[in-house]
């Protein structure tokens, strides 16, 4: 049995949903509520001690890292294969997702203003206190304060802007030579990245995503919105069409 604790909009569970819709894997839905900080609570803790959602519970084991829990279900669950049959490929497509992993940052400084930043800016100093101490790593405890206390400027969204766009550039040099970011099969390193293009083509530099700019990366986008996974996965807007975020 599968457990998938997750959020629709969050980067990282979107990567496990679309791997278990790849493969027509059922899974009980627990939807983790980020904004009441149930990610930071002691018992989701015990499922992941990183205090980030997603986390996926199979046949009671806990997994979590949306990277990892990809390749574990491509080993456990192997058809269809969503890893390169050669090595050389398979250790790009864990080149892929490290280079998205360590860009995360990125998207929560666009993210988080629509949804988390409303709530942590109402905060008491004291109640900041409190919140911070219940987030087990620095780096998270650092975004929550920067959220609450100190917005990220304009100037460090467009440096942000400029290093996820950095990253269709490099989409593009690959997509030039393979079909697919990992060799000629769509895989996990594909579906590492489509939060991310998301994003980008929702709200940060959609003119990017186009064809003008990155032919291969548009055409790439346009074949995975088209998988029947994609869909089902409900890898919906991050915004409703009044601009707020959607839940
Ligand atoms: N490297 C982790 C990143 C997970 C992550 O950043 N999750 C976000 C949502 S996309 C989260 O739980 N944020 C809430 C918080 O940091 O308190 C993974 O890939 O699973």
């Amino acid at each position: 049995m599968l457990v998938l604790h997750h959020a629709w909009r969050s980067s990282a569970s979107r990567r496990v949903r679309l791997c278990l819709e790849e493969k027509g894997l059922a899974y009980e839905s627990h939807v983790v509520n980020l904004e009441a900080l149930e990610q930071h609570s002691p018992e989701y803790l015990k499922i992941n001690p990183n205090g980030v959602i997603p986390a996926l519970i199979h046949d009671g084991k806990p997994l979590y890292e949306s990277g990892t829990i990809c390749e574990y279900l491509d080993e456990v669950f192997p058809e269809p294969p969503l890893s390169p049959d050669n090595a050389y490929d398979r250790a790009s497509m864990r080149n892929w997702v490290r280079h998205v992993d360590a860009l995360i940052g990125n998207l929560v400084i666009f993210n988080w203003r629509h949804s988390l930043q409303k709530v942590a800016e109402k905060w008491t100093d004291e109640e900041l206190a409190e919140h911070l101490k219940k987030i087990p790593s620095k780096e998270r405890q650092e975004a929550w304060l920067r959220v609450a206390r100190r917005p990220y400027t304009e100037e460090e969204r467009a440096v942000a802007r400029g290093k996820l766009v950095h990253l269709l550039d490099r989409m593009e040099r690959t997509l030039n030579e393979t079909a697919w970011l990992a060799g000629a099969r769509y895989t996990i390193a594909d579906i590492a990245v489509v939060p991310f293009v998301k994003r980008i083509d929702e709200e940060i530099a959609p003119e990017q995503v186009a064809a003008q700019f990155h032919p291969r990366v548009s055409k790439w986008w346009a074949d995975i919105q088209a998988r029947p996974a994609f869909a089902r996965a409900n890898i919906g807007p991050f915004l409703d069409k009044w601009g707020q975020a959607q839940t």
